[in-house]
């Protein structure tokens, strides 16, 4: 049994970017099968939401062995049970989850800073001056990613694996505004990644319920 708790209906900016996708395309790359726990927003709030997901957010996840919440803990552990996600040599396994990290902790905050103040911000009175400091951080990080990837497919290992997974998911957040086509190379490699037939079931499967439940 896997269970992935997410939401029965998102508004339409983001729709196709809840973490549960995260979960769903780990998934669907193990060829694990899962259901859907599908909330509403006010079941988010609710005490045994709030027992399981602190935060008031999806996704969490529930199989067998485990409960948890956190969209890239969750990523690791589906990882942990699959070649197709994680090699089973120690070094390259080390390599992943520093990758994987840094998806998550120099690469995603400041994406954050940027799409975060475009899409809540925008028109405040700093929100200019605070976006060209938020743009010229992303852009030091994003030059630097681009330099490791050169020449590289995927991060390590010469493979898709979980790093990749949340590298990608944290990247395609800038297709949004046209930001990552200003580099070309994590475009292409973006690209590879969520071109993968896991990603479009998971994705699919996302906005099929989107779909079944908009609003009237
Ligand atoms: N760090 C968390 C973030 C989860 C998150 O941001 N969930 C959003 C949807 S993508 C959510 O539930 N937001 C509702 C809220 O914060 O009230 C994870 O990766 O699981």
């Amino acid at each position: 049994m896997r269970e992935v708790t997410a939401y029965n209906w998102v508004p339409e900016f983001a729709q196709g970017f809840v973490k549960d996708l995260r979960v769903r395309w780990a998934l669907e790359e193990a060829g694990m099968p899962y259901t859907d726990r599908l909330i509403d927003h006010e079941q988010k709030l609710q005490p045994e939401h709030l027992a399981r997901q602190p935060f008031a957010q999806v996704p969490v996840y529930r199989d067998d062995r485990v409960e948890m919440f956190e969209s890239a803990a969750i990523v690791m552990h589906v990882a942990q049970g699959s070649d197709a996600l994680m090699p089973r040599e120690a070094a390259a396994q080390a390599w992943v989850m520093s990758w994987a990290f840094a998806a998550l902790n120099s690469i995603e905050p400041h994406v954050m800073n940027v799409t975060g103040t475009q899409l809540f911000n925008a028109g405040k009175p700093w929100a200019e001056g605070y976006l060209k400091s938020a743009r010229g951080m992303l852009d030091m990080r994003l030059n630097q990613l681009s330099g490791w990837l050169n020449g590289r497919d995927y991060l390590e290992a010469g493979r898709f694996t979980a790093a990749d997974l949340l590298m990608a998911s944290v990247l395609r957040e800038l297709k949004r505004d046209g930001t990552l086509a200003q580099f070309p190379a994590l475009e292409a490699y973006c690209d590879r990644c969520i071109g993968r037939p896991a990603f479009k079931r998971a994705i699919d499967a996302q906005l099929k319920v989107f779909a079944a439940h908009e609003p009237a």
